[in-house]
């Protein structure tokens, strides 16, 4: 007998949290994502769902009802560190328990219906954003993602041979050929809904963002023997490139985040070798974000001349702006009970987005959260407002599976 939303719910709570109230690690290929993959494999089997898997470890697992292109939502079970439970679980869990909602209400759907969940959404683990919807849909090719890297130095294709995924030429296959939509449900990352007195919206567009490697270079030395005046020291030109970056986001109304450093050799009382540090921006535009990075990068270039260090910039993984098809957002927003659901622009990324960049028609709900807070363990959705989205999903896959 499948489980009902709080049961599956109950079920994965405990699944790689840190500390009873703690955050989530739930890295991809690893071993409490695998958990979390073999309770979808179950759940799936349990509602009679055929679940396929492709050679990246995404998986669908389809109601087979109807003919033609499939309707899929779905999400991500893997998490940032120290994530929150919600951002990618609940749409996994809410696309499971809206097939067991359609079908109490008798609903027979003309299209197969299909329940998705992409592996690495997060890039946490090997820095790409949408790692597995990327390789599904042939937005990044194989041999370029194979060679990524996680923090220890395991390769992305030695991660996945290490939990069975061994295919030596893995191919894209995720096209408008197999799927004719994709709605994604997610707990909402921002206050929108909170402020507004609403339980579920849609999304109008995701902001373009991107991922940037900061690799400053110095001359490592004795903290206590060498004097300020003879230094090359790369923390100090890192920390006027964190504070550049703040000011520079907030004159142009963006984002820009530095939220992972690592020194070598990390000493107490050396001046360091050299300084990465990474920086997370986020713009309204595709200008914007170039016109951003760029600026930020020529700041940290003057620094790195005064200090004597050098400086490299990588950008490890961007996402182009994403308009979602207007006619489905509306067709999904409009004529409810309650009104018609508001439509709202999202800073954070997802697999909507990818599939939306690859011809896909796709769409996301949104599910409020009271704290506003995402990427932490404050993370939330109240269990109403969770129910109130299985019922918008089942609602919304009525509409675009008839
Ligand atoms: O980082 C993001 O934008 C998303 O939460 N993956
Ligand atoms: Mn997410
Ligand atoms: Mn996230």
């Amino acid at each position: 007998m499948p489980d009902h939303f709080e049961d599956m719910w109950r079920a994965i709570a405990p699944v790689g949290r840190g500390s009873a109230d703690g955050g989530y690690f739930r890295q991809p290929f690893a071993s409490a994502e695998r958990e979390l993959d073999a309770w979808f494999v179950e759940q799936a089997a349990a509602r009679g769902l055929r679940v396929e898997t492709d050679p990246f470890g995404n998986r669908v697992a389809w109601w087979d009802v109807g003919s033609g292109p499939g309707v899929v939502t779905g999400s991500h079970l893997d998490s940032v560190l120290d994530g929150g439970a919600y951002d990618g679980p609940l749409g996994v869990v809410s696309a499971l328990a809206a097939v067991e909602v359609m079908r109490e209400r008798g609903f027979r759907p003309a299209r197969p219906i299909g329940v998705s969940v992409f592996v690495e959404e997060e890039g946490s683990r090997f820095g790409l954003a949408c790692l597995g919807s990327r390789l599904a849909t042939g937005a990044i090719e194989w041999p370029l993602a194979r060679a990524l890297t996680d923090r220890d130095g395991v390769r992305l294709e030695e991660a996945m041979a290490a939990v069975g995924l061994e295919e030596e030429n893995p191919q894209p296959w995720l096209g408008s050929e197999q799927v004719s939509c994709f709605v994604e449900l997610h707990v909402e990352q921002g206050r929108d809904l909170v402020d507004r007195g609403e339980a579920v919206g849609v999304a109008s567009r995701i902001w373009p963002h991107g991922r940037y490697r900061f690799d400053i270079a110095g001359e490592p030395n004795h903290a206590g023997t060498t004097r300020m005046e003879d230094r090359r020291d790369p923390m100090l030109t890192y920390a006027m490139t964190a504070l550049a970056a703040n000011k520079q986001a907030r004159i142009a109304g963006q984002r820009a985040t530095f939220g992972r450093l690592e020194t070598t050799p990390n000493s107490t009382n050396s001046v360091p070798a050299g300084v990465t540090a990474w920086m997370d921006a986020r713009c309204e535009s595709d200008e914007a974000l170039a016109a951003l990075v760029d600026a930020i990068t020529r700041q940290a270039t003057d620094r790195a001349a005064r200090d004597g260090t050098t400086l490299a910039v990588t950008a490890e993984s961007v996402s182009g702006a994403v308009d979602f098809d207007p006619d489905l957002a509306r067709r999904i927003a409009r004529d409810h009970e309650t009104g018609d659901w508001p439509v709202l622009p999202t800073q954070a990324g997802h697999d909507a987005g990818i599939l939306s960049a690859r011809g896909i028609p796709s769409a996301m709900l949104f599910v409020r959260n009271p704290t506003g807070v995402s990427h932490s363990p404050a993370e939330r959705a109240e269990l109403p407002d969770c129910l109130a989205g299985v019922d918008a999903l089942a609602e919304t896959l009525e509409r675009l599976a008839s």
